[in-house]
């Protein structure tokens, strides 16, 4: 039986899908305590299915027969394909499946955020609500402002559908390049990056994380947002200068930030980010549902089966040069 290594908690009936043809070495947890064992058994490993782990040097050389990495995930930049690709090692993600719920999640840190949700709660739990409440814990409204989005792939697309079907919002995107299938659908205008900061109410990053998006958004960037502007991270954290953005919060340089994704995961308790009062936060929850993550894990699954047995994965994302390399004969 081939060898998998899943590395991450999934779905009990991904694993029973697996192990129909496959000997799965299961890992909920990988941290410290867990990680020797893990690296012990790398050198039967065919398949590593898992998420967030950087696949590194390290541990490609002590995987002699290792196919493929599977990443239960869209983003993939804990993955350097070029490496992936002269080892003769696939590498496949989970994209579209988890466009909507992660347009869910992002839209509720969003409405959160302006409608003070969190703090308004704790507000009531705390029994502060004796009278009826004054201006100083009103919100601001979502519908028919304007939103930016930066990055228009799935995710972002099935937000336009939120702002725009939903909340009447108007919506400005950037991406890469222009597509007029969006413009038509969202009645949704193009703009420069610099342009879409100034002009948004809401701005409301989707970019996946690479050399290039790295700290894209600085002191310079918040500063071109409007004064009332809500920042929105719904992808990688490091996308932020994070140092940047608790200036400009706690200088009311932008109103406020709802975020589900930071440089450092999980963000330590003591980070000044989660000290000020007009953040929310969710802990990387974007596909975090009982259904989309067993779709995530099956869909990757699914993946690993299909290198295993000499096929070409449907979401692969780096091509070999031949059958042999996918093979790995
Ligand atoms: C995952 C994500 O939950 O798909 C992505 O890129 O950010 C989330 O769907 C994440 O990889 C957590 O492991």
């Amino acid at each position: 039986m081939q060898n998998v290594i899943v590395y991450r908690k999934v779905d009990q009936r991904v694993l029973d899908y697996l192990r129909t043809t496959c000997e799965v070495i299961y890992f909920e947890e990988l941290d410290v305590s867990t990680y020797p064992e893990f690296f012990s058994h790398l050198k039967d490993a065919e398949a590593l299915l898992g998420s967030a782990l950087k696949i590194d040097e390290e541990i490609l050389n002590n995987s002699p027969k290792l196919k493929v990495v599977s990443n239960i995930s869209v983003g993939y930049d804990n993955l350097d394909l070029d490496l992936l690709t002269k080892r003769n090692i696939i590498a496949t993600n989970t994209p579209s499946i988890l466009n909507e719920t992660v347009a869910d999640a992002v839209f509720g840190v969003l409405l959160s955020a302006a409608r003070r949700i969190p703090e308004l709660d704790a507000y009531v739990k705390q029994g502060n609500w004796d009278s009826m409440i004054g201006e100083e814990l009103f919100g601001t409204d979502v519908h028919g402002k304007v939103i930016g989005i930066v990055g228009m792939g799935g995710v972002g697309k099935a937000i336009a559908t939120r702002a725009k079907f939903g909340f009447g919002m108007e919506i400005l995107y950037h991406n890469r390049s222009r597509d007029e299938e969006i413009e038509s659908t969202y009645a949704a205008q193009y703009c420069s990056f610099q342009d879409l900061l100034e002009r948004s109410d809401f701005v409301c990053n989707m970019v996946p994380l690479s050399e290039e998006t790295k700290n894209m958004y600085g002191a310079a960037e918040f500063k071109q947002m409007k004064k009332n502007a809500i920042f929105v991270n719904g992808s990688r954290g490091a996308v932020v200068d994070e140092d940047a953005l608790v200036e400009a919060l706690r200088n009311k340089v932008i109103s406020g930030a709802a975020l589900d994704v930071y440089k450092q995961e999980p963000i330590h308790v003591d980070h000044p980010l989660l000290k000020l009062p007009n953040v929310v936060t969710t802990p990387h929850i974007g596909s975090a549902t009982v259904e989309t993550r067993f779709k995530m894990g099956m869909l990757a699954a699914d993946s690993v089966l299909q290198v295993l047995r000499g096929e070409n994965p449907t979401n692969a994302l780096n091509i070999l040069t031949s059958r042999d390399a996918i093979t790995n004969e």
